[in-house]
This record gives structure tokens, C-alpha cells and sequence, in this order.
């Protein structure tokens, strides 16, 4: 997968040199470059934003850094078409659904916006030479995108296949099948008071297996009921009729 990210911050990007990404790219899963929008800029003040159009309060990122840089950048016609992220608080929620879909993109790029966002123009060119998405981290308002590119290459690049050591830890992990990931415990089985649950000491697999379900139902619908489906309890009323 080749990834490209375009900011005006690019040493916000400085940490996917190191960690997971970065072992993507030792193993050459991952050719990822960072990009200073500024230097499609040619005035003396290597401006990239300007006041809006009809008035309000900010400034927004003016078209023509922009065009330059997807000319640059996305010229080679025989190359994969890329799918063009656009990190905004107005961009639809990123989830592992997401991120799973972006995993199998040959070629992404992340638009990292700033101020009250980039002139719309951008993202209607966008849209003429590749698939554009608009995605948000959440409900909250951060500074500009960059968090948000970090943090969504850092979800999809552990799902890029051969990145991960024992692809079977991926199937477990929370939200992969709908449900928050169930308590898990480690040696020793007494600490400080605290005992570990005496089911997961008990070398029988199925009763493991059904208090780890129960315990996942059950953290799910405390901590997000939005994520219980009718599905999920369903599945659970089957395992527990079975048993
Ligand atoms: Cl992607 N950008 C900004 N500026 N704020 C956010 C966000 C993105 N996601 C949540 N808040």
C-alpha cells in the first residue's frame, strides 16, 4: 500500500516513522510519505488559507496548494485510483468497518484540513480523480486533521495482510465482531487480593468460551448500547438455549 499525507504540520506525522507503521514499512507492506502542503505555494508568505467567501469567523484553505499537490502527486495515469481522505469533523464516523475497507485501497491519501476547512472546490476536484472520503475520529472538535491521519493509518496499516505476527489476535479484538473485547487476565492467579476469575482456570473450554461471550454482551451494553444489535442478543439467546 502506498500512502501519501499532505499538511501543513508534516513533523505532526513524525511518530508513523516509528511503531507499527513503521514496521510496515521495514517489511515493505508500506510506502508512506509525508508532504508540506507549503511547498505548492509561490508567494512570499507561502500562503494556504485566506477569509471565507460571504463572511464568519476563520480562515479557509484556499484551492490552489491543493490542485498543485494532487497534480504532483497523482499524475502517473496507470497507477492505482486512489481513495483521497479528507479528515474533517463534519466527515462521517471512522470505525473498523473503515478501517477494513481502506486496508484492501491500493492507494490512499490523506487530505489533513485546517482553520474551518478546506474550500469545497478541493474535494468536488478530488472526487474527478479518485474516491473521496470524508471521515471524522468522533464528536469532538480537534486543531486539524493530522491526529485523526495518524490515527487512522495506524488502524488500517495492522490490518494490511502479512503485518501482523498471528493474524487470529485481530478476529478476537474489540469491535471486530460487533461486541467490546471481554475481560482478559495473565499470571499470576493472586494479586494483591484480586483472584483471577476461576472459570479461566479451569481447562474447560466451553464454559471459557461462554463467560468470555457474557462478559463481552455485558460490557458492551453498559459501556455502548448503541453497538448492541438485535443480532447480538439473538446470538446469545441461541448459545444459551444450547446449553
Ligand atoms: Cl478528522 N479533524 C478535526 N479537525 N477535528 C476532529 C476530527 C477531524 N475528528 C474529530 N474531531
Amino acid at each position: 500500500m502506498r500512502i501519501d499525507v499532505l499538511t501543513i504540520f508534516p513533523d505532526y506525522l513524525a511518530p508513523l516513522e516509528l511503531s507499527l507503521p513503521g514496521k510496515a514499512r521495514a517489511k515493505g507492506l508500506l510506502d508512506l510519505r509525508v508532504h508540506d502542503l507549503r511547498q505548492w505555494t509561490h508567494d512570499r508568505h507561502r500562503t494556504v488559507d485566506d477569509t471565507p467567501y460571504g463572511g464568519g469567523a476563520g480562515m479557509v484553505m484556499r484551492p490552489e496548494p491543493w490542485g498543485a499537490a494532487f497534480d504532483a502527486l497523482l499524475e502517473a495515469p496507470e497507477g492505482a485510483r486512489p481513495t483521497i481522505v479528507f479528515t474533517t469533523p463534519s466527515g462521517a464516523p471512522f470505525t473498523q468497518e473503515v478501517a477494513r475497507e481502506l486496508a484492501g485501497r491500493e492507494r490512499l491519501v490523506f487530505a489533513c484540513g485546517r482553520y474551518e476547512g478546506i474550500d469545497q472546490r478541493v474535494l468536488d476536484h478530488a472526487a474527478s480523480v479518485g474516491e473521496v472520503r470524508e471521515i471524522s475520529l468522533g464528536d469532538y472538535v480537534l486543531n486539524g486533521g493530522e491526529v485523526a491521519a495518524l490515527a487512522i493509518t495506524e488502524a488500517v496499516v495492522r490490518l494490511l495482510p502479512g503485518f501482523m505476527g498471528n493474524p487470529e489476535s485481530l478476529a478476537e479484538e474489540s469491535h471486530e465482531d460487533g461486541l467490546l473485547e471481554y475481560p482478559v487476565y495473565t499470571k499470576p492467579a493472586a494479586w494483591r487480593g484480586h483472584e483471577v476469575p476461576p472459570v479461566l482456570l479451569s481447562g474447560d473450554h466451553a464454559s471459557i468460551a461462554a463467560w468470555r461471550r457474557e462478559q463481552a454482551v455485558r460490557r458492551t451494553a453498559e459501556r455502548r448500547p448503541d453497538l448492541v444489535h438485535a443480532s447480538v442478543l439473538l446470538d446469545d439467546l441461541e448459545v444459551r438455549l444450547v446449553q
